[in-house]
């Protein structure tokens, strides 16, 4: 499972682009996996755009991810669902959706983190790690410490969201950071897959540099 470059889709920022569009312009820039999240679309809709993006993203081999709707990911063939601390508990949905079905779960703590663990989740997203306006909710950024913290205290891969771009992507791979999911700095441009494409060069830079220094310096 790789989730090193995830966008997320946003419509509202998209310059007239359908979810569709998004998901198809990041994936041509090297996406590895792609979120449909709308909160505000009917169950219906959601599932045929749900459909659209399932067959986009299977022909590139990309992770598609249904935000906060286990029953609309399931029903449209998703990789996974996406959980915040006040959707479906992460324990119920693995119940209802065996592995290899993918779940992520926002964390905001390193107790949040270890409950999603053991729960079932695949992944967790520390949120946010910096302030953002493309969730209205998303409280105050909780910085580059914490992605260092929740790292420390589960196995499972963390995902870093919230007001990453291309100045700060270096120093939250550096921190520890699995990936990083985004809206604004891919979503908002003219150039989706140009955009993909520079943000996911610097997340590969940034990692190989984060091994070397490894290399070099274990602790
Ligand atoms: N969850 C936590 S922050 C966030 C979501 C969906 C928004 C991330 O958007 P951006 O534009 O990359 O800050
Ligand atoms: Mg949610």
């Amino acid at each position: 499972m790789n989730l090193e470059l995830y966008v997320i889709t946003d419509e509202g920022i998209a310059k007239g682009r359908t979810h569709a569009e998004i998901a198809r312009l990041a994936c041509d820039g090297g996406a590895d996996a792609i979120q449909l999240r709308d909160k505000y679309c009917s169950s219906e809709n959601l599932c045929s755009i749900g459909r659209e993006i399932r067959a986009i993203t299977r022909r590139t081999g990309t992770v598609f991810i249904v935000n906060d709707r286990l029953d609309i990911a399931l029903a449209c063939g998703a990789d996974g669902v996406h959980l915040g601390q006040d959707d479906l508990k992460v324990d119920l949905a693995r119940q209802k959706a065996p592995r290899p079905f993918i779940i992520g779960v926002s964390v905001g703590n390193s107790g949040e983190a270890v409950a999603a663990e053991r729960g079932g989740a695949d992944y967790v997203a520390v949120s946010p790690v910096f302030a953002t306006v493309s969730k209205i909710d998303a409280g105050p950024g909780r910085g580059l410490a914490m992605i260092k913290q929740i790292k420390s205290v589960v196995s499972i891969p963390v995902i870093a969201i919230g007001g990453i771009n291309c100045d700060n992507v270096e120093e939250v791979i550096a921190s520890g950071a699995d990936g990083v999911a985004v809206i604004s700095v891919v979503v908002g441009q003219p150039d989706i897959t140009a955009a993909s494409r520079d943000l996911k060069k610097r997340i590969t830079a940034a990692k190989q540099s984060r091994t070397r220094l490894k290399a070099i310096n274990p602790d």
